[in-house]
């Protein structure tokens, strides 16, 4: 069974792998869905799935991510602008802004919806942490300036970053919700 995840972000599709690959074959799907301005991105994520459901030339099952940083100090800037932030200033001058900050903490959000043409659900997950200086060369966006428990997300593993990551807990809830509806 196919599972289409409609991103432009391959560390989104090899995080989703992880959780799905025993029982779903997950591709990358391009699609420009139209991101709805919502400050919910469980709101963005299920139209964009919805979206893309509709607007392929099949019935397979869609995907969509929608994530963020948000940083408390600064009134949980990023958040929904993290991609056009990243793209625009870049983590390097993220960093800059934190850095001047008493408090760092912030947390990573990530919503995930599925949609099968009949039902559309969300799953979120989020993990805290604090914003720190660009450490380590894996995962991606602003992984090497997010630490959890001593570690930025960048000097992690796949695997261990699934394990605490926003990303993981979403995805896990998927699987855990697809296992159900199988039987
Ligand atoms: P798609 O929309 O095509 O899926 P994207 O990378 O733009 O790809 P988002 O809008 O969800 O995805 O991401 C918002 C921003 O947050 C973007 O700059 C990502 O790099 C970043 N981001 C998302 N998940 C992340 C993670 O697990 N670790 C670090 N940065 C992440
Ligand atoms: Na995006």
């Amino acid at each position: 069974r196919t599972l289409r995840f409609v991103t432009t972000n391959p560390g989104k599709v090899r995080e989703a792998e992880q959780y799905l690959s025993d029982v779903y074959d997950v591709t990358q799907h391009d699609y420009d869905y139209a991101e709805i301005q919502s400050d919910e991105l469980a709101d963005i994520a299920a139209r964009g799935a919805e979206d893309a459901y509709e607007a392929q030339d099949a019935d397979v099952p869609i995907i969509v991510d929608d994530a963020g940083l948000f940083v408390r100090a600064l009134d949980g800037f990023p958040g929904p602008y993290s991609s056009y932030v990243e793209d625009t200033l870049g983590i390097e001058r993220v960093w800059d802004l934190a850095e001047d900050l008493e408090d760092r903490r912030g947390a990573f959000r990530c919503t995930v919806a599925y949609t099968d043409g009949d039902v559309t659900e969300t799953f979120s997950g989020a993990v805290q942490g604090t914003v720190v200086a660009p450490r380590g060369d894996g995962g991606f966006g602003y992984d090497p300036i997010f630490e959890h428990d001593g570690e930025t997300f960048a000097e992690m593993d796949t695997e261990r970053k699934n394990a605490l990551s926003h990303r993981g807990r979403a995805l896990a809830k998927l699987a855990d919700w697809l296992a159900e509806r199988e039987n």
